[in-house]
Order: C-alpha cells, then sequence, then structure tokens
C-alpha cells in the first residue's frame, strides 16, 4: 500500500559510490559494490537509497559534471548493472533516487561541445553566453567554487556562465529546446524504474539580468542572483506534472528557498516532496558553537514546516565534515546524542554512508591526499600567496566536504574492507575501531530510532514543540506523546520543565536512553545524555 505520503514514514541513505564498495580492485566504489551491500543496508532498516551522481563523468567535481545523461560512468559499471541494482533493491523493498543535476552539465557534454563551436550554432542557446572581453567580463559575480562566474571563450570573443567550476557551464532554462531534452530525460530514467531524485541545486536554474548589481558581499549576497530567482517557477511545474505522473520520490536542494517558502516548494501542491535546507551548516557567528547554529536553524525550519511542507532532515552528507566532530566531541556518545536529536523530528530523515558507525573526518596532512578539484585549486591559490604549507592543507581541509568522501570502513581487514586494490582516496586510519563490524552499538541505535518512526505516528505524521529553544546545548522537543531530549554538549545541563506545559505526573514511559530515567519536572542530562519517553 503506497499513500501520497507514505515518506514521512521513511528514511533514506545516502550512498557516495566512489567510497562505498569496490568489487573489482581498481579502488573505486562500483555498482555492483551497492549490489552486495544492499542486504546491509536493507537491515538498517531504511526505506530508501539515494545515490550520487554515477553518470558519465569526467569527474572534476565528483560526477556532478555530467557529460552522458543517458550513460553510467565506466568506473561505476554499466546500465544493465544500474538496472540490476534497482531489481535487487525494488526485490528488497527499497526504493532508489540518484541526483538529477540539471542547473549544470560538464563542459565534455556534447550539448557543450557544440554550443562552444559558434555563435550560431544550434547548441549555442543551451547555454549561457554573453558578450565579454578576456579582461571585462559580463558582471562581477562570483561563482560557489570561488571566482568569477564567466570564463572567457576566444573562439566565439564571448564568456559562458557558470554558478560552480567552468568545467560545469550552467545550462539555460529560458530555452524551451533545452527544457524538453531535460524533460525527456527525465521521463526516461522514471520509465527505467528509478524511482525519483534529488534535485541538486534546482534552486540555481533561474538567474537575473546580467546587469543586476549584487547588494551585500556577506553571507548569501554574492548568490542573490541566482538563488530561487523569480522565474523559477515555471520550471518548477513543469518538473512536476512529470514528476506527479510518475509518482516519482522528489528532494529538492534548494538554498535560498526561504524557510518560509518551502511550504509553497513541499505541500500537497508543490513542486516537490520534501527540500534540504543548507543554513545549518553556517556556523553560528555569535560564537555560541556549531550545536545552536545548527539547533536554531532547525527549530526555525520545524516552526515555519509546521502547518503545510515536509523537511529532509540530515547533518551528513558528501558536501559536510563527519557530524562526530562537528558537533560532537569525537565520542561515539556525542554521535549518538546527535543521531536521537534529529531523526526524531518532523521530516524524512537521511543517513549518509558511515554516518551509522560514527566515520570521523580524516587527518589530512599533505595534499596529495586532497582530491576535491575546487578545494585543490583553492589551496594552490593560497600557497601561491605565500601561505605556508601546513596552514593552508588545514584551511583547505578543516570541516570540509573532502571528510566526508574517504572510503566506507566496512571491517578491520587492510584497507577497511573496502578494496583489494589500491584506494582512489585513503582509508581513515582509525578503520581497526571505526567500521561496520565493530561499530554495532551506533547501528542498533540507528534501527531503533527508524522503526520509532515506522511503528509511531506520532513520530511521522505528529505536531513538535520545543522546550529550552535558548538552551546553548540541549534539544529538547515533544512530538505528540513523546518527549525527546538530548544533551548535545560536554556539560551536565540542569532542565526544569515547570514553566513548560508538560505534566511529568502524567506517566511516562522511557523508550529509549543512555541510562535508566523517569521524566521529571527538575532533572539534569548528564553530557551527550539522551532520553526518548512515551506518555503512557
Ligand atoms: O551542491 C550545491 C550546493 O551546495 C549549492 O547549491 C549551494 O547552494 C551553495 O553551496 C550555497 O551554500 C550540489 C552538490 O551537493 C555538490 O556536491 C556539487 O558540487 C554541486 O551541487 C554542483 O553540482
Ligand atoms: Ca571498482
Amino acid at each position: 500500500k503506497k499513500t501520497k505520503t507514505w515518506f514521512h514514514q521513511a528514511v533514506g541513505y545516502q550512498i557516495y559510490p566512489k567510497s562505498f564498495f569496490d568489487t573489482n580492485g581498481d579502488g573505486l566504489g562500483d555498482l555492483q559494490g551497492i549490489i552486495q551491500k544492499l542486504t546491509y543496508i536493507k537491515n538498517l532498516g531504511v526505506d530508501f537509497l539515494w545515490i550520487n551522481p554515477v553518470f558519465k563523468s569526467p569527474q572534476v567535481d565528483g560526477g556532478y559534471d555530467i557529460a552522458d545523461y543517458y550513460a553510467i560512468d565506466e568506473m561505476f559499471g554499466n546500465m544493465d548493472d544500474f538496472k540490476i541494482l534497482l531489481k535487487e533493491a525494488h526485490r528488497l523493498g527499497l526504493k532508489v533516487i540518484t541526483d538529477l543535476v540539471v542547473n549544470h552539465t560538464s563542459d565534455q557534454h556534447p550539448w557543450f561541445v557544440e554550443s562552444k563551436k559558434s555563435k550560431d550554432n544550434p547548441y549555442r542557446d543551451y547555454y549561457l553566453w554573453a558578450d565579454a572581453t578576456p579582461n571585462q567580463m559580463p558582471n562581477d559575480w562570483i561563482s560557489f567554487f570561488g571566482g568569477s562566474t564567466w570564463t572567457y571563450d576566444e573562439q566565439t570573443e564571448q564568456a559562458y556562465f557558470h554558478v560552480f567550476a567552468k568545467e560545469q557551464p550552467d545550462l539555460n532554462w529560458k530555452n524551451p529546446k533545452l527544457r524538453d531534452e531535460i524533460y525527456n530525460m527525465v521521463r526516461w530514467w522514471l520509465e527505467l524504474g528509478l524511482d525519483g531524485f534529488r534535485l541538486d541545486a534546482i534552486s540555481h536554474l533561474q538567474k537575473e539580468d546580467w546587469n543586476f548589481k549584487i547588494k551585500s558581499w556577506k553571507g548569501n549576497g554574492p548568490w542573490q542572483p541566482f538563488m530561487n530567482v523569480s522565474g523559477i517557477e515555471s520550471y518548477m511545474h513543469e518538473l512536476k506534472a512529470i514528476f506527479d505522473k510518475y509518482g516519482a520520490l522528489t528532494v529538492g536542494e534548494a538554498s535560498g528557498v526561504l524557510s518560509t517558502e518551502a511550504p509553497d516548494w513541499t505541500d500537497e501542491n508543490g513542486y516537490i516532496n520534501m527540500i534540504f535546507e543548507l543554513e545549518h551548516n553556517a556556523r553560528d557567528k555569535k560564537g555560541n558553537g556549531y550545536v545552536y547554529g545548527m539547533k536554531k536553524t532547525l527549530i526555525k525550519w520545524q516552526k515555519d514546516m509546521l502547518e503545510r511542507g515536509w523537511n529532509a532532515l540530515y547533518l551528513e552528507n558528501h558536501d559536510q565534515a563527519r557530524l562526530i566532530d562537528v558537533f560532537g566531541d569525537g565520542s561515539l556518545e556525542s554521535a549518538k546524542a546527535l543521531a536521537v536529536a534529529y531523526m526524531l523530528l518532523r521530516g524524512t530523515p537521511f543517513i549518509y554512508q558511515g554516518q551509522e558507525i560514527g566515520m570521523h573526518d580524516f587527518p589530512f596532512n599533505d595534499v596529495t591526499q586532497m582530491r576535491a578539484e575546487e578545494l585543490i585549486r583553492q589551496y594552490d591559490q593560497l600557497i601561491e600567496n605565500g601561505v605556508k604549507e601546513e596552514l593552508a592543507i588545514k584551511q583547505m581541509t578543516h570541516h570540509s566536504r573532502e571528510n566526508a568522501r574517504t572510503p566506507m570502513q566496512w571491517n578491520d581487514s587492510p584497507l577497511a574492507g573496502f578494496t583489494q586494490g589500491s584506494p582512489w582516496m585513503d582509508v581513515n586510519p582509525d578503520y581497526p575501531l571505526v567500521n561496520v563490524e565493530k561499530e554495532t552499538e551506533l547501528i542498533e541505535l540507528y534501527r531503533e530510532l527508524i522503526q520509532l518512526r515506522h511503528q509511531e505516528e506520532a513520530i511521522s505524521e505528529g505536531s513538535i514543540e520545543f522546550f529550552f529553544e535558548r538552551h546553548l546545548q540541549v534539544f529538547a522537543y515533544q512530538r505528540n506523546e513523546f518527549i525527546i531530549l538530548a544533551n548535545l554538549g560536554k556539560k551536565k545541563a540542569h532542565l526544569n520543565f515547570e514553566k513548560t506545559a508538560v505534566s511529568t505526573d502524567n506517566q511516562f514511559e522511557q523508550v529509549l536512553g543512555t541510562r535508566p530515567r523517569q521524566l521529571r519536572s527538575k532533572m539534569d542530562l548528564e553530557p551527550w545524555e539522551y532520553q526518548v519517553f512515551k506518555l503512557n
């Protein structure tokens, strides 16, 4: 039975395929590797997989630079492998979504190769070109990866536009022919049996006019000309019509869509099922620490999405450092408390590969260990500017997205059982202790949290209210008959429920917790203690 809102009960597992499991010894994870680990994933209890891009790509940006939307990159296998993966996953009752990367393509995509040839090439308008000189770009906008959003092309004496790397030219969504090509491709994958998409960088499809003046260079200011710009609505409506027809599961990565706008994007009439906010990753500027900034942002999104709309919940993904080191203190206890804190919020939680075993940031100390092109480029820039190597490495890797991309740690055999060959990226040296076979405690906790969502309507559909909102480290909330408490810090916390609506005289029973407890009007939480209570 499949209701329209089945995903309210669901949990997703995100796979970064290059680092998941290698079956042919080339040091790169592959589709066969995912197939072989499907029962592991199924046993976690999750409902669907989100697989990062496996399409043909020169891999300038981890596969987010696609050269052929209809082909699997050789490094991962081939289309038959993909079909087997779909079939096997479906047999186990797991749905599969992949990234839909349609803000840009690779510069190796045949459309761009054509587009570059001449101003009157039929594909010219598939991309965004404007008059420029080598020293004068059409405007002063800057890209997410640093530098101008424009790259000059000598042959046609124009520049093309890109919000990410110069190898990722942005598509021209104003062109109906381009849109048709994209829509055909979307249909093709859904016809194949894919269950839906994570819509990459979807809020950037529409751009302001080139003469738009950037008002602030702080925060999100520089991105205003291409963040959720009006005009995007009609593209989203067209996409939605296709998604609806196939009942596709859709998750938008839509930075710049505000929490107050997100309900319109994700309610029953919205374009997509749910949205990833990116704000909680921006560090709290008042110096109250990562945890407080994260907590504040999540609470805001929870409140603004309470009446309408749906959140996609996550603390880790392939673009973020590991939660155990960013929000936690490196201890398993901290990873557990963080898991409880976010997994029971209102929304669909995602678990990123390795998160369930408490994988850590990597101790980078040499530039040869780095892989992310945009970071290596910034590193080179730092060195050129005279920054010392050690400092430059630290600046580029500390809590950077590189940390999420080291190989999955399966067991304590050499190279963590990830590969028989030489891994494309170093395995974290802590693998003898941190691996799937050893870290059963955290895995078990995730299983229990997933089960709670599956079994308890209060968790999947219930309302949410927060306690102690200003507390710097206690994340506490009520989901109907459930009360969830998590102390996200190293200090003991004193809670006083007397001024809240919770009557602790009622009989609450403990559902989960770091130690046996009862809910009391005044109670202490030990460092990283969590408790889940249910009204009897
Ligand atoms: O990330 C995109 C992304 O993070 C931006 O859309 C975001 O708006 C910006 O960084 C502001 O904070 C996705 C993928 O997750 C990432 O891995 C890719 O590198 C990127 O798109 C380009 O495709
Ligand atoms: Ca391989």
